[in-house]
């Protein structure tokens, strides 16, 4: 058995080595056609309908007016109802047939069963559900907690809002053979110091959502999207705090437009901006050294928070 295992360990990984070197070439011609296949027969989402959560600002107010642009039927939802109004006028002035708006806090079950209920009762169909609704609340080092009732609200918008939403529109996406948009976050990776409930929420939701593709196969598509930096209040709020402001912000409209080619074309990954995906085999490759680079500039740039008692 001994010899065995000694065996193993000395062949088993230049084999792998030698498979994957002669493997992956074609491999990759072939998934490069496959992609280029998917983008010239995407998906025509004219008239179709859309649920979005967290409608009202940022990444998920750009998405609808992507939408709109391609003529799709929106149900926008989130806690302002002022600014949501405000965001299905402009969509329907950029071409969205209709566009409804749900007050409701995707952090409550009652709410999402509501929204979904009203937007399916309304349009008749359910063709997208994107769920962007997020918060990241506070920048706070774990050491600085004294108790985490209040960080319970991260979990439940970020991680149980989109599974909720999700538990109560797959029926009508099974019938419509629709889709399931998911925005998650690049700091499921970048372990961003003061950042850990926000990481560990976004990590939860990719993994949840990895497994739900499993489980549905071709019935449901399921775009996971991970944007860096990108422009909106969220990262107004706290970029500075964490003196990270130099890093290079993408624009909220150009992203939004990425997350509609790419979940028209079908595809199961979209990382935006794509240099961002330079940091995940930094991440995988030098996993000690990613995590020191991170601690000396960041740990000490968190301001100290009075504790919460
Ligand atoms: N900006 C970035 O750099 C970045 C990077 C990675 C990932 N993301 C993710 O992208 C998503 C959108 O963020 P954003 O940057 O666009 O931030 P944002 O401008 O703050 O937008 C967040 C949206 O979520 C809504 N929302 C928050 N809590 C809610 C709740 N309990 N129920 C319903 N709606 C709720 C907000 O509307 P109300 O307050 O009106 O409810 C708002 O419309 C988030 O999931 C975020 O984690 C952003
Ligand atoms: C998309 O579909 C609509 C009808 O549902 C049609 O009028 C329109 O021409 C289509 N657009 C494209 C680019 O195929
Ligand atoms: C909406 O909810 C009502 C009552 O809870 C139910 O009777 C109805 O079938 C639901 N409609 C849809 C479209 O799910
Ligand atoms: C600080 C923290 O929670 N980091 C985790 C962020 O999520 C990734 C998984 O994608 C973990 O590997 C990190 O440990």
């Amino acid at each position: 058995m001994y010899l065995l295992h000694k065996f193993l360990n000395i062949v088993l990984l230049p084999l792998n080595l030698v498979v994957l070197l002669f493997f992956i070439p074609p491999f990759l011609i072939l998934k490069f056609l496959w992609s280029l296949k998917r983008s010239i027969y995407s998906e025509n989402v004219s008239g179709k309908v859309v649920l979005i959560t967290g409608a009202s600002s940022g990444i998920g107010e750009h998405v609808a007016y992507e939408y709109a642009k391609r003529g799709a039927r929106l149900a926008l939802v989130a806690r302002r109802e002022d600014r949501l109004q405000a965001v299905a006028d402009k969509a329907c002035k950029l071409g969205s047939p209709e566009g409804v708006v749900v007050h409701a806090d995707v952090s409550k079950v009652e709410e999402c069963k509501r929204f979904v209920n009203e937007t399916v009762k309304h349009f008749g169909r359910l063709d997208h559900l994107v769920n962007n609704a997020g918060v990241v609340l506070q920048l706070r080092l774990f050491e600085d907690f004294t108790h985490f009732s209040d960080i319970a609200s991260v979990m439940d918008i970020n991680f149980w809002g989109s599974v909720h939403s999700t538990h109560y529109a797959v029926p009508h996406l099974k019938k419509s053979k629709g889709k399931i948009i998911v925005i998650a976050s690049a700091a499921q990776w970048f372990t961003t110091p003061g950042l850990s409930f926000y990481n560990a929420s976004k990590a939860a939701q990719v993994s949840f959502f990895e497994t739900l593709r499993t489980e549905f196969g071709q019935d449901i598509g399921i775009t996971i999207v991970t944007p860096g930096v990108i422009e909106s209040e969220m990262t107004q709020e706290f970029l500075p705090k964490v003196q990270v402001n130099w890093m290079p912000a993408e624009t909220t409209k150009g992203c939004a437009k990425a997350i509609l080619d790419s979940t028209c074309s079908g595809d199961k990954y979209l990382i935006e901006p794509s240099w961002v995906k330079a940091t995940f085999w930094i991440k995988i490759l030098c996993r000690e050294e990613f995590e020191w680079c991170l601690r000396s500039i960041l740990v000490n740039n968190i301001p100290q928070t009075s504790k919460d008692s």
